[in-house]
């Protein structure tokens, strides 16, 4: 199928437009954006024609006053501008220094999820091959980590919505665990009501009434933290009654029993006990999945975003696939999708190759053009970095993509320890928090400044045209990353003259592995040709539904993985009564440093409002409007407080789009789940107080927290 327009057009009022997909979140609506910024939404098979506020908003971004147009490189402790030879000569004189001094797995590199799958692959390659370290993770081990090990572990294989789009109404029930998506994926909405409209009835699991819980029959306003005891019970409970789909079951999975031996003590009321549900509440939803023809299960962060993500996942789906129901998670980013597939996790190569299979690492040896010994092993995932910087043992650190300071957990802690580390290297358009604290940066570009591909949530490889050429004193990020790997004296692996010849030859990277995109060619892409991986050959339509014809498991089964509960790593108690949970708002994306800076979108959400149930509010004496302090055992944080009598009355909800002390992520836990390094940044144990004095207060950690910027 065509859907696109590709060239490009010029309309009546005369400014080119070209036909592009939007930046911001995993939808990948497409849209068209004229040189000056103007965005119309296009008629794509995604969105249908419409957008959400962020993607109307982002053209304001293309030729920001804010935007960095010149390198920076500190002197005497002050960030200074600089010639782009000198920047990229400390960037690269740094690194050298250090794997010179400390050996290659002293530096590090540091991607995210926003990033193309060009650049995310060029920058794994980077790692790999110029820096020669194992480790390379990105922002998206804080996103679908524990979602994509989950998926692994039962399915075999990590693709988010293994599903398109078109197929949401088809289901009669669908349960939505710690999703917001009329916030976050606002164009996901019109499917959801189209699927209501059509009967299809929903379970929200929320610790919040949100916008997307007014689609429910049934709203689960559990305790933060607490889906895996939900969860756990409810196939308990299925179990018991004999509600479960048999024949599906013995046909397509194995492991049942040692699943129901995992829940054997999970009762209704004990249930109720943990995630502060009622045993009726729990009955309901088993009653309303137990009566559903086809039910859908689908996860977002606010389920997997904890110390216990992987299980917690793995508990939707034991259930989904004890009832013969689908199941799905929501990807985040513009391209969460695609970037791990592209070699940018610590533990994979491009096409999802695992990094401890020798033909896996003989394949990528062949197409980079080394032997499969140069490619090192396994590294640290995102928070173990962060970590390493903190001990010492990582002193050179190359991030592109991501914003580290304001988005990890303990982030005082983080901040301190970039801040010290010998030689941190930025590459972003804007000077964000952690670009604040860089020996380098270098100003790179946004997502329409270099043509790319992406990946979306449904698995649907989508071009990504530029509009136009990076500013002038700005570049494009892959050729600051083919300077760098030329200064290190590996320029031979980066010879690429556009972004095409990059996509082609991970194409050849990827062939024959499980993310094959190898049929997926730039011509299939330009033609608008709706394409989904894998698809190995150019012939071939690609896959858009997956697990179709059985799980990509070696005996072609799902498994049943069994989930002990586990408590949270911190509950509320005396001291740090109320349970703080944190995640997003429509007006601002990740931690801002786009959003932040869009007139726009700051004045219809200026400042980080921290959520309170009304009665919480007037039991601690805070008003509407007024400043409240939030305090965890790591820091304490003020904002202005909304009341939401939509939320649990032991629950406080803040978004974490802020920088500097208004970052939330100051007071949150830096617990790791063991198996995939996902933090708990659903669930702190705080306490809360009206905002006494007037100017500062000292922190937890000794820093000074003032309302007076608020
Ligand atoms: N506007 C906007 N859109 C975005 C983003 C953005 O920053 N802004 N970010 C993008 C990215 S990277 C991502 S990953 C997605 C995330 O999209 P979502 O997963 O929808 O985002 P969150 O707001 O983090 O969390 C969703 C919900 O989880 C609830 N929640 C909190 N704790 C729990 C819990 O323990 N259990 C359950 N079941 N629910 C809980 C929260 O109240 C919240 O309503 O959004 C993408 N889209
Ligand atoms: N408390 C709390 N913390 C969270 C979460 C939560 O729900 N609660 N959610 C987590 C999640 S799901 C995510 S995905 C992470 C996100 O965490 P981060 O990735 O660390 O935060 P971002 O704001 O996405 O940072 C992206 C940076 O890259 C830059 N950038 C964007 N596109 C490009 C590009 O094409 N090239 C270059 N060179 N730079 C670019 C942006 O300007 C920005 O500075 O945060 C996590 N942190
Ligand atoms: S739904 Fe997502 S991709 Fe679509 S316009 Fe909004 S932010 Fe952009
Ligand atoms: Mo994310």
């Amino acid at each position: 199928m065509r859907s696109l327009p590709t060239q490009e057009e010029h309309p009546p009022n005369g400014t080119p437009a070209t036909s592009t997909h939007c930046g911001f979140c995993a939808m990948q609506c497409a849209m068209q954006l004229h040189a000056d910024g103007t965005v119309k939404p296009l008629p794509h098979p995604i969105n249908k024609g419409r957008l959400c506020v962020l993607g109307l908003t982002s053209g304001e971004l293309l030729g920001h006053t804010h935007r960095l147009r010149t390198p920076l490189v500190r002197k005497k402790g002050q960030l200074e501008p600089a010639s782009w030879e000198e920047a990229l000569e400390v960037a690269v004189e740094g690194f050298r220094r250090i794997a010179a001094r400390h050996g290659n797995t002293a530096n590090a590199v540091y991607g995210g999820g926003s990033l193309s799958n060009e650049k995310a692959y060029l920058l794994g390659k980077f790692a790999r091959l110029v820096l020669k370290t194992p480790h390379v993770d990105y922002n998206g081990r804080y996103c679908m980590s524990a979602a994509a090990a989950a998926q692994n572990l039962a399915f075999g294989l990590d693709r988010g919505l293994n599903r398109p789009l078109a197929d949401l109404p088809r289901y009669d029930l669908i349960l939505l665990a710690g999703s917001n998506a009329a916030e976050t994926l606002p164009m996901l909405m019109p499917y959801f009501h189209q699927a209501k409209e059509g009967g299809t009835r929903f379970i929200v699991v929320d610790p919040r009434h949100t916008i997307t819980a007014n689609l429910a029959t049934l709203h689960l306003a559990l305790r933060p933290g607490t889906d895996l005891a939900v969860a756990n019970t409810l196939l308990h409970v299925l179990a018991k009654d004999h509600r479960l789909n048999y024949g599906f079951i013995a046909e397509h999975t194995r492991g049942l029993e040692k699943a129901l031996a995992a829940v054997e003590g999970c009762t209704p009321v004990w249930a109720a006990e943990i995630s502060g549900l009622t045993p009726y509440e729990i009955q309901q939803a088993a009653q309303l999945l137990a009566s559903a023809r086809k039910a859908l299960i689908l996860t977002g962060r606010g389920a997997d975003q904890n110390a216990r993500g992987v299980d917690t996942t793995l508990a939707y789906i034991n259930l989904a696939l004890a009832l013969g129901a689908d199941f799905g998670t929501l990807t985040g980013q513009a391209n969460g999708q695609g970037a791990p597939e592209m070699g940018l996790k610590a533990d994979q190569l491009p096409g999802y190759r695992s990094l401890e299979d020798p033909s896996d690492r003989l394949a990528v040896a062949r197409v980079w053009g080394i032997e499969p010994e140069q490619l090192p092993g396994k590294g640290y995932s995102a928070f173990e970095i962060l970590q390493a910087i903190a001990r010492g043992e990582i002193q050179g650190m190359l991030v592109m993509g991501a914003n580290p300071i304001p988005s990890s957990p303990h982030s005082d802690w983080v901040r301190d320890a970039l801040a010290r580390m010998e030689h941190l290297v930025v590459i972003d358009p804007f000077l964000s928090e952690t670009a604040r604290h860089a020996r380098v940066v270098l100003p790179g570009a946004l997502w329409v400044e270099e043509d790319g591909t992406t990946t979306n949530l449904e698995g649907r490889v989508v071009l990504r045209r530029a509009v136009h050429r990076p500013p002038i004193g700005a570049r494009g990020d892959l050729e600051i990353l083919r300077d760098l790997a030329v200064g290190l004296g590996a320029g031979q692996y980066f010879r690429y003259t556009n972004p095409r010849e990059v996509y082609d030859e991970l194409r050849l990277a990827t062939r024959g592995a499980k993310a094959d995109y190898y049929g997926i060619t730039w011509e299939r892409l330009e033609a608008g040709e709706e394409v989904f991986w894998p698809c190995p050959s150019e012939n071939r339509p690609g896959t858009p539904r997956p697990f179709a014809q059985g799980f990509p498991q070696a005996d072609g089964r799902a498994h049943f993985i069994p989930t002990p509960f586990r408590p949270s790593a911190e509950e509320p108690d005396g001291r740090y009564p109320l349970y703080l949970t944190t995640g997003r708002v429509l007006y601002h994306y990740l931690t801002g440093n786009h959003t932040r800076r869009l007139k726009r979108l700051i004045k219809k959400y200026p400042e980080p409002l921290l959520e309170v149930h009304p009665e919480t509010a007037q039991r601690l004496g805070l008003a509407e409007g007024g400043l409240a302090v939030v305090r965890s055992r790591r820091a304490r944080a003020c904002y202005r407080v909304r009341y939401n009598p939509k939320i649990r009355p032991d629950t406080l909800f803040v978004p974490f789009h802020w920088e500097g002390e208004r970052a939330i992520n100051r007071l949150i836990n830096p617990a790791l789940d063991p198996s995939c390094g996902m933090p708990e940044f659903k669930v702190a144990a705080v306490d809360l107080a009206p905002f006494t004095q007037p100017e500062t207060v000292a922190t937890a950690a000794d820093q000074e927290v003032s309302c007076t910027t608020l």
